[in-house]
């Protein structure tokens, strides 16, 4: 009776001690101290030994009992711990390993080439101001002297909404209509942003970006535009320059210019390279814009974005700027 219980006690050991897991061990206790273990229907058989043995027999079970016991709650907090340590050497992070590299986003360079011209000429007095991309024909052709048949206010030429009530803006000069009708001279803005025009091939996107320039004073000379479009540029190339005033035509200004760099002052080869229009701002636009033009005087000038940064990065092919290729993008973080 004791070798066999013994052998009981010796067998379930074993089989504790090799538990791999949680769950093996668990049914090793169930087996064992169970409601219909083997410890468990061996105490319930004592009643059926003589009452001389029934003691002695019960002590010895009640011990295997606590011994089983006690065995599985440690072998169980050794599997626990086991458990917990293979979790952590799992899920545990190496914080001296080197950074995957995320690589810094960059700034868009017609962005870049915005905020450039804006700190330049806010350096030179000037103030950025914005104004809507829809706007009506009066701001976008009528204040500014265009007249009805104006080659530009075609179809082919201009997006027109609302069945021609209103249309996308086709220069920024309306934001400077529109600055004039609410200040009182003397103004000195810029007006940057988004145009849009009827055209799309190597050298014209339907939509780029333009700014444009007015100062508006009592008196205001040609002379000045002459120089103060000579320490802007000069300044945005970060070099001298040699400049041509050539006489050209606008319908907003009178006299108008077109100004053309020196490509030897810029490196990109011979030959003159336009790169801005301007002129003194027709009486007509002051008077419709309610500045008197007996008063006053005015100068504006107007330049590409897109035609200043492929200048200044080397830039062969306007489409570039719109293809959203990373390989050209990641260039300017
Ligand atoms: C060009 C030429 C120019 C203006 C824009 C302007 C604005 C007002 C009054 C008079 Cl409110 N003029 N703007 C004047 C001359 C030229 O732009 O080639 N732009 C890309």
């Amino acid at each position: 009776m004791t070798t066999e219980l013994e052998q009981l006690r010796d067998q379930a050991l074993s089989d504790i001690a090799g538990a791999e897991d949680l769950q093996t061990l668990d049914e090793h206790r169930v087996a064992l101290l169970g409601k219909k273990g083997e410890i468990t229907a061996r105490l319930k058989s004592l009643g059926s030994l003589p009452a001389e043995e029934r003691k002695s027999a019960g002590a010895a079970i009640n011990d295997i009992k606590r011994t089983l016991a006690q065995a599985i709650e440690e072998r169980r907090e050794a599997l626990q711990q086991q458990q917990f340590a293979e979790r952590m050497a799992r899920e545990s992070v190496d914080v001296t390993l080197p950074g995957r590299g995320e690589r810094p986003g960059a700034m868009h360079p017609i962005t870049l080439t915005r905020r450039r011209i804006e700190a330049l000429f806010g350096q030179r007095g000037f103030e950025a101001v914005e104004g809507p991309e829809i706007e009506d024909d009066y701001h976008n052709f009528e204040a500014l002297n265009v007249p009805p048949d104006h080659p530009a206010r075609a179809m082919q030429d201009t997006f027109y909404l609302d069945a021609g009530r209103l249309l996308l803006r086709t220069h920024t000069s309306p934001v400077q209509i529109r600055t004039m009708e609410n200040r009182q001279p003397p103004i000195r803005v810029i007006a940057p942003g988004r145009v849009y025009r009827c055209d799309s091939d190597r050298t014209h996107s339907p939509m780029f970006h333009q700014v444009e320039g007015l100062y508006v004073a009592p008196r205001v000379s040609f002379a000045e535009l002459r120089a103060e479009l000579q320490s802007f540029l000069e300044a945005f190339f970060e070099t001298d320059l040699k400049l041509r005033f050539r006489p050209s035509y606008f319908p907003f200004t009178e006299p108008s210019a077109e100004v053309d760099i020196d490509g030897r002052s810029l490196g990109t080869g011979a030959g003159w390279m336009e790169v801005l229009g301007c002129g003194m701002v027709h009486p007509n636009v002051l008077n419709a814009a309610g500045v008197d033009s007996q008063r006053y005087a005015g100068y504006a000038f107007g330049m590409g974005i897109e035609r200043l940064a492929m200048l200044r990065y080397g830039v062969t092919d306007l489409r570039q700027f719109y293809n959203n290729d990373l390989r050209m993008l990641a260039q300017f973080a």
